[in-house]
């Protein structure tokens, strides 16, 4: 961290992990510090094991150097592909889409009828460059709401290191207070830029709005950042379709207290199914 750089992050209490429940003055600060900032990392919300398994599974499945397997994802920038993640296997786990410390403070921000809307990794490939700096949408609206009014946020991307992430194999650049002007000339001067890295077991979250870019990787290893697509329910995301590929089997297994997170992407297949009939 570079001196006078606050640390925009938070870290879960000894006492949190063994009660499972995250407390409400966590939930205050935390919150104070993504309205603030446009992200937020949290230290230590996987167990590291639960992790490991998820990377094994994901990397296995891989292979960057066939084409075949490029065309599974979406190159997004040089050497960069998004990659679509099945919700199954070790990934079909509340402990990752319905975290029980993530829920609630994600919740607290898009709403009790929040829905998960994507399921996959941003991976970069061994000298991977710079990403170009975007946000993960355009602004709602053409008004000048920045002077008007506060407008929440209505989507947020959280991101899982699956392997330990530093400023060296790809961390994510994030302009601080960039969600809230929305600049739509990139003058980024005022807003200062952090590096997000994380260690696996911790995961950091940024607003739709929020100005970031994927960092350059410069080590010998694929970066994979699993990412998880949050919205509140009314939400389109015609710049990023919805990515969330669970087959009628794997969704029996979601717990049902867990249903509502899926609502809309039931209620788009079933209607998929009905104009396919028709
Ligand atoms: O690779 C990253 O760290 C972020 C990637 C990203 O923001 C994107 O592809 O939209």
């Amino acid at each position: 961290m570079r001196r006078g750089e606050i640390e925009v992050s938070i870290s879960l209490s000894d006492e949190e992990i063994r009660t499972q429940q995250i407390k409400p003055s966590t939930i205050e600060r935390s919150r104070a510090l993504f309205l603030e900032h446009g992200f937020l990392k949290v230290e230590n919300v996987f167990p590291k094991e639960f992790i490991q398994n998820l990377a094994q599974v994901y990397l296995k499945g891989l292979d960057f150097t066939k084409e075949g397997d490029l065309g599974v994802g979406a190159q997004v920038s040089h050497m960069r592909y998004i990659v679509p993640i099945e919700l199954k296997g070790p990934f079909n786990d509340p402990c990752l889409y319905a975290n029980v410390f993530l829920l609630p403070l994600l919740k607290s921000f898009l709403g009790p009828q929040m829905v998960l809307s994507s399921l996959g990794s941003v991976t970069s490939l061994p000298g991977a460059m710079d990403q170009h700096i975007h946000a993960d949408y355009l602004p709602l609206f053409d008004d000048d709401v920045v002077s008007n009014c506060v407008v929440p946020p209505f989507a947020i991307t959280m991101g899982v290191p699956l392997i330990d992430i530093d400023v060296i194999n790809g961390p994510t650049k994030a302009w601080s207070g960039s969600h809230r002007v929305y600049p739509k000339d990139h003058n980024l001067g005022p807003y200062p830029m952090h590096l997000i890295s994380g260690a696996m077991g911790s995961c950091y979250f940024w607003d739709y709005r929020t100005l970031h870019a994927g960092g350059s990787n410069h080590s010998d290893e694929v970066r994979p950042l699993l990412y998880m697509a949050y919205t509140r329910p009314w939400f389109n995301d015609f710049l990023n379709p919805d990515h969330l590929l669970i087959s009628n089997e794997d969704y029996q297994k979601i717990p049902e207290i867990h249903h509502p997170l899926f609502a809309k992407y039931r209620a788009l297949q079933k209607y998929k199914r009905e104009t396919e009939e028709s």
